[in-house]
């Protein structure tokens, strides 16, 4: 049976979520039996229990549920999407997050929220779990290596949260950094990057609905290696943009500069929006494997969110833009 995919314009009643999206075992191993036909993330060693795993408490379903997504995308398993990382601050190869980030410790954490806005302030993660609703969100994440998932994130609207420091008429941005501590991120010992990890977007970009903090997955509080404990999803760019353990954000007037950019700005543009037809200098971005299957499968334009968001685009050549 095809499940359709809903448009934004279909509202689903939201509903408390019983126990989770993830009980849908027969999507589960579907994916876990190819993840089982030899594919380097499913064959790595697996490690000891490397974090508590606590519920979220009323994380409410979304339009964006995993049933919204069409059957040929099954939601990856939590070993996936929890052992095969990108988080330079732990470590460059995809096994080292979850080997070393194991010890560090997320919590107390706040977000300075400053620069172009009339109520610069902070949030702690407390904030962000309480008054808010917390909403399930099984977006796909498209990494520009090529790779992708679908992960069953666990968040709040970006926009939701933006609009409470009031943000003035120079906000045309938003910057947003990553935590800066070599004695707790031991990769930041070693100049891979410009420290601290620094993304941004454009402010019409961080309001789209589709843009969520990010503080849990499969209905848990996010493991350490994910990003915690409040990272970004923004599901129609490159997974860089969606960055990790954020500690600052910024409106601001001017673009801001992102680490990718300043590492390789010929292959790293601000935008980064998953687009098939404009290669990587250095690979065709036309495809993309989906972790625990064998076939590429064709990569979508915005990452199969065009309807939600082309409308940002429309008057900018995004050859230019990349
Ligand atoms: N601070 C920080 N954020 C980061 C990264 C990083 O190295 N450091 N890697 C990015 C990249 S390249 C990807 S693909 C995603 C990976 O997210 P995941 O490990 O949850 O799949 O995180 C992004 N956010
Ligand atoms: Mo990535």
């Amino acid at each position: 049976m095809l499940i359709k995919h809903r448009k934004a314009s279909d509202v689903l009643g939201s509903e408390i979520t019983s126990k989770s999206v993830f009980d849908d075992r027969r999507r589960f191993l579907k994916t876990a039996a190819l993840a089982g036909a030899g594919l380097a993330a499913s064959t790595l060693p697996t490690l000891p229990a490397y974090a508590a795993r606590t519920p979220l408490d009323g994380v409410q379903k979304s339009k964006w549920s995993a049933e919204s997504l069409p059957e040929n995308d099954p939601v990856n398993s939590y070993e996936d999407i929890t052992s095969y990382n990108n988080f330079y601050e732990f470590g460059t190869g995809k096994s080292d997050p979850k080997e070393n980030a194991q010890e560090f410790e997320p919590r107390p954490w706040e977000i300075m929220v400053e620069g172009a806005c009339a109520k610069p302030g902070k949030i702690s993660f407390e904030d962000l779990i309480k008054p808010h609703t917390l909403e399930e969100r099984v977006y796909r994440f498209r990494c520009v290596e090529a790779w992708s998932m679908v992960v069953p994130w666990v968040g709040v609207p970006l926009g939701d949260i933006l609009k409470r420091f009031e943000p003035t008429a120079d906000a045309r941005y938003v910057y947003f950094e990553t935590l800066l501590d070599p004695e707790r991120m031991p990769g930041q010992r070693a100049p891979v990057l410009n420290w601290p990890y620094k993304e941004g977007l454009r402010m019409d970009e961080a309001m789209n609905p589709l843009s969520i903090l990010a503080v849990g997955l499969y209905g848990e509080v996010i493991p350490n290696q994910n990003g915690a404990p409040v990272r970004l999803v923004v599901p129609w760019k490159y997974g860089f943009k969606s960055i990790k353990s954020i500690v600052k954000i910024k409106f601001q007037k001017e673009m801001p500069p992102t680490s990718w950019n300043e590492a390789a700005a010929r292959e790293y543009g601000f935008y980064s929006n998953v687009n098939p037809a404009v290669r990587h200098p250095r690979w065709s971005q036309a495809s993309e494997r989906r972790i625990g299957e064998i076939f590429k499968r064709k990569t979508l334009m915005f990452n199969g969110y065009e309807e939600e968001v082309a409308g940002l685009y429309t008057d900018m050549d995004l050859r230019k833009w990349f």
